[in-house]
């Protein structure tokens, strides 16, 4: 039964506040004494519940793309892509679709099973959607899993979506509740989850996760994985981003220098979130460049098997496709 919470996080918790999370599944101190395990433990757990649930060498690739870069009105700490934070990110009109469906000719041979489109929202203005709404029809006729992340979706967007072929929608809770305030303020993470339920709503896939090295506790890492798990269902796809410091950024300017997060720590949060979410794929999303090799291979033996593949993630770098072959033949890995 290794599905089943520990017996702790029956303990009565408000982890999640969507209108679909019903009784939590997992309370943060539940996560908590997951993260307190001796590293081994956590991770031979972190085993168990990965190879009862997945193919423990296959890993599924996902490839981003920027639709819409820059100049978003919100205040996020951590993304280069705010308008009020001085990065160097212009803010550049929607990419045409002959160039969208050109990225996701070269994603799909280069072995990604799923196209992200990425826009620099708070939300899209109903003139916004139509043309995404072309680039989903185009993607998903390329016969690619199609992904859209937009901000946050009003009344008839998400169904929207869904009829012109859209699969998974990606809105991140980001970090825990209570730390969510002290890295956005133009939002409230409950204005996050009425999107979640939107989405659950119109019959898509919830792709949702977080950022983890902006500063936060062990105990608000544990909160957001506790917020995840408990949202009903969970997110069939779960981004775990190690933050890009981006210069220019709150968070750069605030945690420069400063060692954030310790490697192992990461790989600490991607074995809870494996086994808090037992049959989510996990995502190694932001970040990885900066992890190097050896901290990628823990967080795959933690029960990670999803990433981003592709030479940039929406502004900055990610590992080079050669670079992801190699580490995948290094490792005995294989693309799904
Ligand atoms: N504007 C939309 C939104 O906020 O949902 C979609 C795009 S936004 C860039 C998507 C996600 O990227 C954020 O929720 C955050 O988790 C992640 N992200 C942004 N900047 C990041 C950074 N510097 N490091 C790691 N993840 C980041
Ligand atoms: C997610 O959780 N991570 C991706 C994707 N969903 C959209 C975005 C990461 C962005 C990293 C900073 C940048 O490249 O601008
Ligand atoms: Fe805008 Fe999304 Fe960046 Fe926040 S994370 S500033 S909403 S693009």
């Amino acid at each position: 039964m290794l599905d089943d919470p520990p017996s702790a996080c029956t303990a009565p918790a408000r982890a999640a506040r969507s209108p679909r999370a019903a009784e939590p599944r997992w309370s943060a101190d539940a996560v908590m004494a997951l993260f307190d395990l001796p590293f081994a433990d956590l991770m031979f757990r972190a085993q168990q519940v990965h190879r009862a649930h997945h193919a423990p060498n296959a890993v599924q690739l996902s490839t981003l793309v920027s639709i819409k870069t820059g100049g978003c009105p919100e205040d996020c700490s951590y993304c280069p892509q705010a308008a009020r934070h001085s990065t160097g990110v212009a803010s550049d009109a929607m990419l045409p679709l002959d160039e969208v469906l050109a990225a996701a000719r070269a994603a799909k041979a280069s072995g990604a099973t799923r196209f992200c489109m990425g826009a620099a929202w708070r939300g899209p203005k109903d003139r916004d959607l139509a043309p995404v709404l072309d680039m989903v029809r185009g993607v998903k006729a390329l016969g690619l899993e199609t992904c859209c992340t937009l901000g946050m979706l009003k009344e008839g967007q998400a169904q929207a979506l869904a009829e012109a072929g859209l699969d998974y929608y990606n809105h991140n809770l980001d970090t825990s509740p209570e730390f969510y305030g002290e890295i956005v303020t133009t939002r409230v993470q409950q204005d996050r989850l009425d999107t979640l339920g939107r989405v659950r709503e119109a019959g898509l896939s919830v792709c949702c996760g977080g950022i983890v090295g902006m500063g936060e506790s062990r105990r608000a890492r544990a909160g957001l994985i506790a917020a995840l798990a408990s949202l009903d269902p969970p997110p069939e796809s779960v981004p775990i981003n190690h933050l890009v410091q981006v210069e220019g950024t709150p968070l750069h300017d605030r945690l420069h220098g400063a060692n954030a997060i310790e490697p192992l720590e990461f790989v600490r949060t991607v074995a809870a979130a494996r086994i808090a979410m037992p049959r989510s794929m996990v995502r190694l999303s932001a970040g990885r460049r900066e992890l190097g090799d050896a901290v990628q291979a823990l967080c795959f033996l933690a029960g990670a098997n999803s990433i981003f593949h592709g030479d940039r993630l929406l502004t900055t770098a990610n590992p080079d496709v050669d670079e992801d072959r190699a580490l995948f033949a290094k490792l005995g890995l294989t693309a799904a």
